[in-house]
């Protein structure tokens, strides 16, 4: 028996999330536990669901979410490998609800998986998510490699430098990743502080975050497209470094060029 059974939206949601998770671990930035997921599955509860009985205690957030009232998420358990996950998301992850005073959650289903040790950078994320009216409901948090290698230069991690040099990559990724790539210096992970500096980046126009010398914090509608922009940054940067590696800069596409994808996709910026 799973909370899935008989539930299309919600087990649709929780097997999204498990093919992100394969994809994150074929591509190499996914190493042992590295990385998390979560997502709201809030719109796919039914009666039934709230009448559940928790599985285990409220367990403290470490942060007071008043948004998130009445919230239910999946969340990617703490210690557990994307790989596995991919294959058993009920086994590597778990269905968590709010509990009324907004500072606590307490697991409902299937197994008392522990949540990432992200939680609260995620669970913020969607409290300011949610706060703002924006339709996303998908957080992803994962260790691209070329992404995280650029980040180790000081020159890259100046406003937007990262962004405008992805971007005149190749043309999809302006078009794909429309904020572009914020930046949040190293914190430590795990905290609220990094949490804190997430929203505010995010708060500043960027779907994808950077966070320096560690990985890159994603939102999008769903895990899906939340996971799509990492992937055309990541294409960029690949194609950055193998420019590199074959020992020329490469041009980039012009500012003329990049204004042109703007206006005929109706871009942001
Ligand atoms: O979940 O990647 O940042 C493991 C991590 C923490
Ligand atoms: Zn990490």
């Amino acid at each position: 028996m799973s909370i899935l059974d008989n539930r299309p939206a919600l087990a649709k949601q929780v097997n999204d999330v498990a093919e992100v998770a394969g994809y994150l671990w074929q591509k190499g930035w996914a190493e042992r536990n590295g990385g998390n997921i979560t997502v709201n599955v809030t719109d796919c509860v039914d009666d039934a669901m709230r009448a559940l009985p928790a599985i285990t205690e409220p367990i403290a957030i470490g942060v007071t979410l008043p948004h998130l009232k009445g919230c239910w998420f999946y969340c990617k358990g703490t210690n557990r490998r994307m790989r596995d996950l991919a294959r058993w998301p009920m086994q590597n992850g778990s269905i968590i609800r709010i509990t009324d005073d907004c500072a606590h959650y307490e697991i409902v289903a299937d197994e008392p998986v522990m949540p990432t040790s992200e939680l609260p950078s995620h669970l913020s994320v969607h409290n300011y998510l949610i706060a703002k009216g924006s339709p996303y409901k998908a957080s992803v948090h994962t260790h691209p490699i070329e992404l995280v290698a650029m980040s180790h230069n000081p020159e890259f991690l100046k406003k937007d430098v990262l962004t405008n040099l992805l971007w005149s990559m190749i043309p999809e990724t302006k078009a794909f990743c429309p904020r572009g790539l914020g930046i949040v210096p190293y914190m430590l992970p795990s905290s609220v502080e990094l949490a804190d500096a997430t929203i505010k980046a995010i708060d500043d126009d960027y779907d994808v975050v950077m966070w320096e010398k560690h990985g890159v914090f994603s939102v999008g509608p769903d895990v899906l497209e939340a996971f799509d922009m990492i992937d055309v940054l990541t294409k960029s940067a690949i194609i950055y470094q193998d420019a590199k590696s074959m020992g020329f800069t490469p041009d980039g596409m012009s500012a003329a060029q990049m204004k042109e994808i703007s206006d005929v996709f109706h871009l942001p910026k």
